[in-house]
């Protein structure tokens, strides 16, 4: 391809997404936040690092708002069959493996608002990490989470900001 062709449209791609910004290849814009959805189940470590490697961390969840976002995200990506089946959720970045009960988030944002489950999390056999249970009559109760054990194999959220 001619050079200068090639600078050409990568000035291109830069002005575009110092207008708007934009997301890297594997990501999908949504709100100001660029995410990376990966139907592959892996333990709750496998899925942090793979986000890492992507320049992202796992979702972090600080509203109800931002619950909603990536559940009904979630559900526009997952095969309709996923919904109330807590082994087909997704990983979180929220886990307790440093403290027992003390609860963070794995991008190092604070632990500002929490959408438990009735009766979670409660370690059941030692859980230390978090999902969506995916359990209930509807969005509002399956979107709340349950503690589980890290080492389940479950599909993932990554997210990051946008590129300015
Ligand atoms: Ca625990
Ligand atoms: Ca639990």
């Amino acid at each position: 391809m001619n050079s200068n062709f090639t600078i050409s449209l990568f000035l291109l791609a830069a002005i575009a997404c110092l207008s708007e910004g934009c997301c890297p290849e594997r990501f999908m814009q949504f709100g100001d936040w660029c995410f990376h959805y990966n139907s592959d189940k892996v333990n709750w470590h496998d899925a942090r690092h793979a986000c890492e490697r992507l320049g992202a961390h796992l979702v972090s969840i600080h509203s109800l708002e931002d619950s909603r976002e990536v559940y009904v995200l979630w559900k526009s990506l997952a095969d309709e069959s996923h919904t109330n089946d807590v082994d087909r959720s997704f990983w979180i970045g929220l886990h307790d493996l440093s403290n027992e009960n003390f609860f963070e988030w794995s991008d190092g944002t604070p632990l500002n608002y929490s959408l438990w489950y009735p009766g979670e999390p409660n370690d059941s056999h030692g859980e230390d990490c978090v999902a969506p249970y995916n359990h209930g009559s509807n969005d509002s109760a399956r979107q709340k989470w349950h503690d589980y054990g890290c080492e389940h194999r479950l599909p993932y959220f990554c997210r990051r900001s946008v590129i300015s």
